[in-house]
């Protein structure tokens, strides 16, 4: 399920660089008896199949104890290393988590395909569970591999030439403005003349006002948490006003 996600752009180029090492661990392979079973019915019915513990404890006492690229850098990162559930009763996935998450020199990603782990799970093994969205996946991949995307892409000299993470959408509090590449006009469609002008200052300005712009008219709560100056309140007052005369 991994590789070809892996395998390309951004993503790719960290593991050539040496910033990502992704290790692909089976839980059956940790399973005990000729059959290497992990999940089994839950206690009291109720359907459905549920991941059991010994498998998973087994396999993260073996993958804790495996040393990484950077195992001198261990010591002087967070730690303990992160054992993170992936399940939709975690808490939000954010930008915010993603920049935490990147500090440390390990993560280990549990994915279950169950109906459930047993609970002990929880309690004993993990130490955090993240959920990417108000929806129900039918396994935890996806979400571990949307988690190493957006914490990769912050690690040094992942993105390059191509984009600096600090003025991506959410990385500010903010969205992002609008962009704009050639032609200078299409189909009468014109790109905004600020950004033509070659005067570094105004284009600045102009697209804090955008990002600002967009903020207010999609996410507006964000603004509530957004670290804004003077300028920024004053622009956000302008369109307050602005939308109140379109009201009348
Ligand atoms: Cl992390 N796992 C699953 N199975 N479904 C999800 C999810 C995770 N986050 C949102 N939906």
């Amino acid at each position: 399920m991994f590789p070809g996600y892996l395998n390309e752009s951004i993503l790719k180029r960290a593991q050539e660089i040496g910033q990502l090492d992704v290790r692909l661990h089976n839980i059956r392979d940790y399973a005990s008896g000729k059959h290497r079973v992990t999940d089994e019915p839950p206690y009291g019915g109720g359907g459905g199949m549920v991941l059991k513990i010994e498998p998973l404890s087994a396999a993260l006492e073996h993958i804790l104890a495996q040393t990484t690229a950077g195992e001198a850098d261990l010591g002087t990162k967070p730690e303990p290393t992160p054992v993170i559930l992936l399940t939709p009763q975690g808490r939000p996935f954010s930008q915010k988590i993603a920049q935490e998450l990147s500090a440390h020199e390990r993560l280990v990603l549990v994915c279950g395909r169950y109906e459930g782990f047993d609970e002990r799970v929880r309690q004993h093994l993990v130490t955090d569970e993240i959920s990417i969205g108000d929806y129900v996946l039918t396994g935890g991949e996806l979400a571990a591999m949307v988690l190493v995307d957006a914490v990769t892409r912050l690690l040094e000299g992942t993105l390059g030439a191509e984009g600096a993470a600090e003025s991506d959408s959410h990385a500010t509090g903010l969205l992002e403005g609008p962009h704009y590449t050639r032609p200078a006009s299409f189909r009468g469609w014109d790109v905004p003349e600020v950004l033509r002008s070659g005067h570094d200052a105004n284009i600045q300005q102009w697209r804090r006002q955008q990002a600002l712009r967009r903020t207010w008219q999609r996410r507006p709560e964000m603004l509530l948490t957004a670290d804004l100056d003077e300028a920024d309140k004053w622009f956000l007052g302008k369109l307050a006003e602005e939308q109140d005369e379109g009201a009348d």
